[in-house]
């Protein structure tokens, strides 16, 4: 399955484009199915309707757990390292990890959990996170694991979107020096949740916590009740395996839905390929399991190929900004997965951190979330990588469920800041903003997908038409990213950025509607407007044009309580860095925001703001200017 020369690769991506069935099939037989499917693939992108492997029957723990006890049963599925560097690291191994997954997935189906459910985690970066995930899937219930920073309000959204009977969380979290009270956040939550008929509480921080009778039990009552005898569930293909919320440009986070057969295949294939994967080796991935990145490669995609996987509970910079580097040379890591927002934050404590520490395991480094400054990678190839480890610029989605243009570690020649080339099966196509595409090279555009690949989303739940008009409506029979993209003379991507009215923070997607609906919650608030700017470490932050007529004397006091509003409803990942009030927006006759200009001013680019004539008061924008320069 792993290609090893950059000839291998021109020649398989070939086949992938001119015989998709039949390279997709190729790969699937590597894993291991109760049954094969009756048909590889059958599509259309206009209502969407995308399936894969039909008719096949599986379950995805079967290939993460049961498939490697056999050889590999005592080699480390997941090393845990703690936030705290004096305490103990945890080592699983595959016959540890499938014992615990069989027992929790026992505790779900004794606690009323059924093949469909719906099941929440809110759970720290302790390995009981992935048992817990992969519980879930044993039984064929859905998971829906909402990250640890989100707000009880973010949460209930959720859950009730979702409707889901159980939640999974833990008394509490270390993160760095503080602590977060995730049962706390919980029981807000579920003041607005009917659905919630248990909570399985972990104690990790032994922070005391409410027990509600009737709802809340602990987890560790629950494990001794059961034993470690649970035949998994088997599967079709395209049942759902996992909902995962995130934003757009519209208010509300949209639940991306995953179905088991494909995004297995595609998660255990990018990850086996585009980090050069070799037996024994430690793959170190930093993102939380909130997020994409942690399902794909964190849990499924390293577990699904037998590799051991380090799962990281704290932050690279605590206690000091050592950390990260310290765990690398703790563990061996071979092959080091983070974020650009990372790399920046370390590189301005300077080398001084890299002193004596060994980092001579590590082969393969990668970068996901964010574009990277070239200024990052060549500190992360130099300094890090010593110049001699690739480095995987990895582009891709929540949407796309695993990495979609990036290097191939030892095949694909790198350049800074591209994410290189498409992977096999992935035909991107850029085109204007009349959807027309734009051949050749040396060009920009937005980035879209022509044909369909095994990870991608097959809806967003409950709501299909909102799929449809997100993804699927902008461009006929194109799926749409949200990115735009420079191909440059060589035919090697860049992706820039987004093009819709989402913002990039520290590798976090939020929307500029959500910010806003937050803002203008806080009471005295009338409207307001959000936009990205660049943020020399979070890549982008969040600055909010307020119209506040009535703010106190003390502005510091008001912006403090606007963030106290956003971190309420959203959570604090979504906190604008900069408040600027104003009296009035600029708007076009017809009523709209324009964007374009504020972000110019937010930018410092006011030489540029482009035409303004066509606003209903050009009058406010020279107020803005003013104002955004004190
Ligand atoms: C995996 C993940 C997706 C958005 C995406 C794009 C940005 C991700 C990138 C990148 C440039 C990369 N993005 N990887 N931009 N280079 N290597 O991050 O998923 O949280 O859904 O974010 O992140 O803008 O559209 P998600």
């Amino acid at each position: 399955m792993q290609i090893n020369s950059f000839e291998e690769y021109q020649e398989t991506y070939k086949l992938s484009v001119e015989q998709p069935e039949q390279f997709w099939a190729g790969i699937a037989d590597k894993f291991l199915w109760r049954k094969k499917w009756d048909k590889v693939l059958s599509w259309n992108f206009s209502e969407p309707n995308i399936k894969w492997f039909e008719g096949a029957r599986l379950n995805i723990t079967e290939n993460c757990l049961d498939r490697h006890l056999a050889e590999n049963g005592d080699k480390p599925a997941i090393i845990w390292e703690p936030n705290d560097p004096q305490k103990d690291s945890i080592t699983l191994s595959y016959k540890i990890l499938h014992e615990q997954v069989c027992r929790f997935a026992n505790v779900l189906k004794k606690n009323g959990v059924k093949k469909g459910d719906r099941v929440c985690i809110y759970m720290p970066m302790v390995p009981e996170l992935a048992v817990a995930v992969l519980a879930c899937a044993r039984i064929g219930a859905v998971h829906s694991v909402v990250f640890g920073g989100f707000s009880a309000k973010s949460i209930a959204d959720r859950i009730n979107d979702a409707e889901c009977k159980v939640v999974i969380t833990a008394d509490g979290a270390f993160r760095g020096n503080k602590q977060i009270q995730l049962k706390e956040v919980i029981d807000d939550a579920l003041i607005g949740c009917p659905t919630v008929e248990r909570v399985i509480v972990l104690t990790h921080t032994r922070t005391p916590v409410s027990m509600l009778k009737g709802r809340d039990i602990w987890w560790e009552d629950e494990i001794k009740l059961v034993d470690t005898n649970c035949p998994a569930e088997e599967m079709d293909a395209e049942d759902l395996l996992f909902i995962l919320y995130t934003s757009g440009s519209t208010g509300k986070p949209k639940g991306v839905v995953h179905t088991i057969g494909g995004y297995m295949v595609y998660a255990g294939y990018t990850f086996s390929n585009v980090f050069n994967y070799q037996k024994d080796e430690v793959f170190f991935c930093t993102a939380d399991i909130g997020w994409i990145t942690g399902h794909s490669y964190i849990v499924y995609g390293p577990l699904s190929q037998g590799a051991t996987t380090l799962m990281f509970e704290g932050i690279p910079t605590y206690p000091d900004a050592s950390r990260m580097w310290q765990v690398v040379e703790k563990h061996k890591v071979n092959i080091l997965y983070t974020a650009p927002t990372a790399i920046r934050s370390l590189m301005s404590f300077g080398l001084e951190p890299l002193n004596g520490i060994d980092m001579s395991s590590l082969r393969v480094l990668g970068s996901v979330g964010e574009p990277i400054n070239e200024e990052a990678w060549h500190w992360f190839d130099e300094n890090i990588g010593k110049s001699k480890c690739p480095i995987v610029d990895t582009w891709w989605q929540t949407e796309t469920g695993g990495i979609m243009i990036s290097p191939i570690a030892y095949v694909t020649p790198t350049k800074p800041s591209f994410a290189t080339l498409p992977l096999p099966g992935i035909q991107p196509i850029l085109v204007d903003e009349n959807g027309k595409e734009i051949e050749g090279n040396g060009v920009n555009g937005n980035l879209c997908i022509k044909f369909p690949w095994p990870g991608m989303l097959r809806t967003t739940y409950g709501d299909h038409e909102r799929c449809k008009l997100t993804y699927f409506s902008t461009y006929e029979n194109l799926y749409f990213t949200g990115d735009g993209c420079l191909r440059d003379e060589d035919g090697y991507y860049r992706i820039t950025g987004r093009v819709d009215d989402v913002i990039n923070v520290s590798g976090h997607r939020i929307g500029t509607a959500e910010v806003e609906n937050a803002i203008n919650m806080h009471a005295g608030v009338v409207e307001s407007a959000v936009v990205g700017f660049p943020h020399e470490v979070k890549g982008q932050g969040i600055y909010a044009f307020v119209i506040f007529p009535n703010h106190h004397e003390d502005a510091d006091l008001t912006r403090k309580d606007i963030l106290q509003t956003v971190t309420r409803v959203i959570g604090a990942i979504a906190k604008p860095d900069k408040i600027l009030f104003v009296t009035g927006l600029p708007k076009t006759r017809s009523g709209k925001i324009m964007r374009r200009i504020l972000r110019k001013i937010a930018e410092g680019d006011i030489a540029n703001l482009g035409d303004i004539t066509t606003l209903l008061d050009p009058a406010v924008v020279e107020e803005i200017i003013e104002k955004s320069q004190k």
